[in-house]
């Protein structure tokens, strides 16, 4: 009657083991994130900008259920540019999701779907509610590894198509040796 975990989070890094999906994306992933494509594709393409371990516990799709999952984003910068993750939309527009940040420091890039752009700070122990019709995506300011945990419906899906066609409307950048957000153009 009584388990022991399928899966484990560890409190201090966010690593889960266990029942895990792992998922990587590197440098030759990213075509077109950043604003500085010409100078992406001239780095190593095999530079690692972010991982993400998620627990599937249901099928995706499957409305009603949750999903759980930590994001290790690295440091570092294409130009002036913080190292981040895709960012989406969810296919269900309307889905939620919670963000905590686990360990480093970070901001999370928000956008609505007017394109108006907004962020908030991430220090370990920071939790961000992003509301329905909300993109999102995490970058790392710090110099050590950022590390995010979130939970969101397993209905929620990932519109990643309306960000590479438009990409987001403002972008995070290190100027004067802090992270400002900049309006694209
Ligand atoms: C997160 C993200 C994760 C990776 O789990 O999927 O941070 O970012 P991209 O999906 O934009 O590459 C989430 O928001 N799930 O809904
Ligand atoms: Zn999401």
């Amino acid at each position: 009657l009584i388990s022991s975990p399928g899966v484990m989070i560890d409190l201090t890094s966010g690593t889960l083991t266990g029942d895990v999906v792992e998922s990587e994306k590197r440098l030759k992933d990213l075509a077109g994130v950043f604003v500085n494509e010409s100078l992406r594709a001239r780095m190593d393409p095999a530079t690692i900008i972010y991982r993400v371990q998620t627990h599937v516990a249901e099928k995706e799709g499957m409305e009603g259920g949750l999903f759980y999952g930590t994001s290790f984003v690295y440091p570092g910068l294409v130009g002036d540019e913080y190292f981040m993750t895709k960012g989406h939309f969810h296919s269900k527009i309307d889905r939620a999701e919670y963000y905590w940040c686990i360990q480093g420091e970070g901001m999370l890039i928000l956008m609505d779907i007017h394109g108006k752009c907004w962020a908030e700070k991430m220090v370990a122990g920071s939790l961000h509610y992003i509301s329905g019709y909300i993109a999102h995506r995490i970058a790392n300011t710090g110099r050590s590894l950022l590390a995010v945990g979130a939970c969101w419906p397993s209905d929620a899906g990932h519109d990643y198509k309306t960000i590479t066609d438009k990409g987001f409307m403002a972008r995070l950048r290190k100027i004067d040796g802090v992270p400002q957000l900049i309006p694209v153009r």
